[in-house]
């Protein structure tokens, strides 16, 4: 026991120590690669493009804007930014257009009409994208898969119903990773998304095309799902807010590929918006006001304690916090500790480290469906290692982390021993977190240990998604904010993670740290020539 302890001690040492020659090597390589096409998109400069959701929906119910004018606008930036960030993969202007035009001539008629009213509309008019893998009717729902390519969607799954119902328009459906199952969003069906603020990087996934097309300006807010970090990620790396939702609060059903077995414990749907104050109502829209939440509850922050955690505490094969990272949630907790009086608690969980462990185990245990199925569509199952030999030689169908799942799901039978050992470490750990989060504490956390790497680059650091997936596994609401520009100009963030449905704690953080300009989205592209 000893004796493996110690090579196990010696053997992350000595991954640290390649990491340090590797990581400046690597960078350098993808730099050099990478800079000969770098470009960031233009500024948003259309004022109805720079209000949060709730705010236009208030000016359209007063017809202060149209919402025709409003949808038009959206349309235009997604077609002046596609060019460079390839977020939008299926749009539905037309359609979006003529409901705009519809809801124009009724509110030209009664606009104080009760069902226009804000609590049964609180999104009047206000555009809203969508992932590819949720239904929207007349849609497709491929999921990146090329068998599924023909697919459309028969029906609107229960969230885009709920929005529709208080008042947004679908106009597009977003990028995503294959299956949902990467951290950078790029498929065989519909190509590769890159960042608004630098396209040599990546969005991050799976939620990555709704990601970038929010905060390219397109979008003002958009529907994510969540099983390891797929909406907190993809905010983190282009800059907005999102919220992974408590288990059970908002319905999953109408996505795919749809988690099965007790996966559903770990996946999560969820907001993801430019502006704070856009996450609470909808929030409560998705949910259908779920009265276990108590979203309505209000939250009174400085009376909060704020346990702070730096680090993991040195996982295995997990990259360490990038010191901007570090420096950036420093800034935001001083402010809460300084400016709201909230009680502050450097801390550290030593069972963190073993996140991507704990999460596997997890996923093994649940009994779903392979993911080799899924990549097959509805057709048996596809073999990874013919996929790899076919991708090799640039034959297959299929992207290479796809292939990489398949062939670690392949292997997990070997991990028997060590899923055991962490689902006994994932006890420990969530008893311990039970305790210290109630309705008056959040946890803050890192989204990521690293500013959005160059395109590619994920798959050097294929488990650095450690750092979001440790709270699918307990189930936990979780908010993802962002946190200024590096100095590179690429965005930074931080999560903050709250109890077992206290949603609107860790989103009455955002709000109070959005309001101080502490958290905020930034205009790409502003402040260059
Ligand atoms: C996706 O579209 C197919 C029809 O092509 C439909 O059968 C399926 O239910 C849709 N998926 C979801 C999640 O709605
Ligand atoms: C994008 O990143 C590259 C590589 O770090 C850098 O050389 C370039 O200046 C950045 N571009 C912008 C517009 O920030
Ligand atoms: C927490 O740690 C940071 C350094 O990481 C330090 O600046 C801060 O004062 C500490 N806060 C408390 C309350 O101990
Ligand atoms: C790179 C790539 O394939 N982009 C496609 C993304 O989806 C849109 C809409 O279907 C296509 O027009 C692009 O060509």
């Amino acid at each position: 026991m000893a004796v493996a302890k110690h090579v196990q001690t010696v053997f992350s040492w000595l991954l640290t120590l390649l990491g340090w020659v590797f990581v400046p090597l690597t960078n350098y390589l993808f730099s050099r690669w990478y800079d000969k096409t770098v470009r960031t998109v233009q500024p948003v400069e259309d004022e109805v493009l720079l209000k949060s959701a709730t705010e236009i929906a208030r000016k359209i119910r007063s017809r202060e804007l149209r919402a025709e004018d409003v949808m038009s606008a959206s349309i235009a930036r997604v077609q002046r930014v596609q060019g460079l960030v390839n977020a939008v993969v299926a749009p539905r202007y037309e359609d979006a257009i003529v409901e705009a035009r519809e809801l124009d001539k009724k509110l030209d008629a009664d606009s104080s009409a009760e069902e226009f009213s804000e609590t049964n509309m609180p999104f009047l008019g206000v555009p809203l994208s969508v992932k590819e893998a949720f239904a929207v009717k007349g849609m497709p729902n491929c999921s990146g898969l090329v068998s599924r390519k023909d697919y459309r969607s028969t029906q609107d799954c229960p969230v885009v119903e709920r929005l529709r119902r208080a008042g947004a328009i679908p106009f597009c459906m977003t990028n995503i990773s294959e299956l949902c199952m990467w951290y950078e969003s790029a498929n065989r069906v519909y190509g590769r998304t890159s960042n608004p603020y630098n396209t040599s990087r990546i969005v991050g996934g799976s939620s990555g095309g709704e990601a970038a097309n929010i905060a390219s300006g397109a979008a003002v807010l958009g529907v994510g799902s969540d099983i390891g970090g797929s909406i907190r990620m993809p905010a983190f790396f282009c800059g907005i807010f999102g919220h992974r939702s408590s288990r059970g609060l908002v319905p999953n059903e109408g996505q795919f590929p749809m988690a099965t077995g007790s996966e559903v414990d770990l996946l999560s749907t969820g907001p993801m918006c430019r502006y704070a104050e856009d996450l609470l109502p909808m929030l409560k829209v998705m949910s259908a006001n779920n009265k276990q939440a108590q979203l309505d509850e209000k939250v009174d922050v400085t009376k909060l304690t704020i346990y702070n955690i730096e680090d993991d505490g040195g996982g295995l094969l997990v990259s360490r916090v990038d010191p901007q990272l570090k420096q950036a949630q420093a800034r935001a907790v001083h402010y809460l500790q300084t400016s709201l009086g909230a009680t502050v608690k450097n801390t550290s969980i030593s069972k963190f480290k073993y996140a991507i462990d704990m999460w596997g185990a997890k996923m093994t245990k649940s009994g779903g469906k392979s993911f080799c199925d899924y990549m097959r569509g509805d057709q048996g199952e596809v073999n990874p290692l013919k996929e790899l030999l076919l991708w090799l030689v640039g034959r297959s169908k299929h992207t290479l982390p796809a292939i990489a799942l398949g062939l670690f799901e392949k292997g997990d039978h070997l991990l028997e021993n060590v899923n055991k050992r962490a689902l006994k470490s994932f006890d420990k750990m969530e008893e311990e977190i039970t305790t210290l989060l109630d309705e008056n504490s959040v946890l803050i956390y890192p989204t990521h240990p690293k500013i959005a790497p160059y395109h590619n680059q994920p798959l050097l650091y294929p488990f650095n998604w450690a750092y979001t997936g440790l709270f699918n596994t307990m189930g936990l609401p979780v908010t993802a904010i962002p946190l200024g520009l590096s100095r590179e100009g690429l965005p930074m963030g931080m999560q903050i993670v709250a109890g077992m449905n206290y949603d609107r704690v860790s989103i009455a953080v955002a709000e109070e740290l959005a309001r101080a300009k502490v958290a905020e989205w930034v205009n790409p592209g502003a402040g260059l020539d």
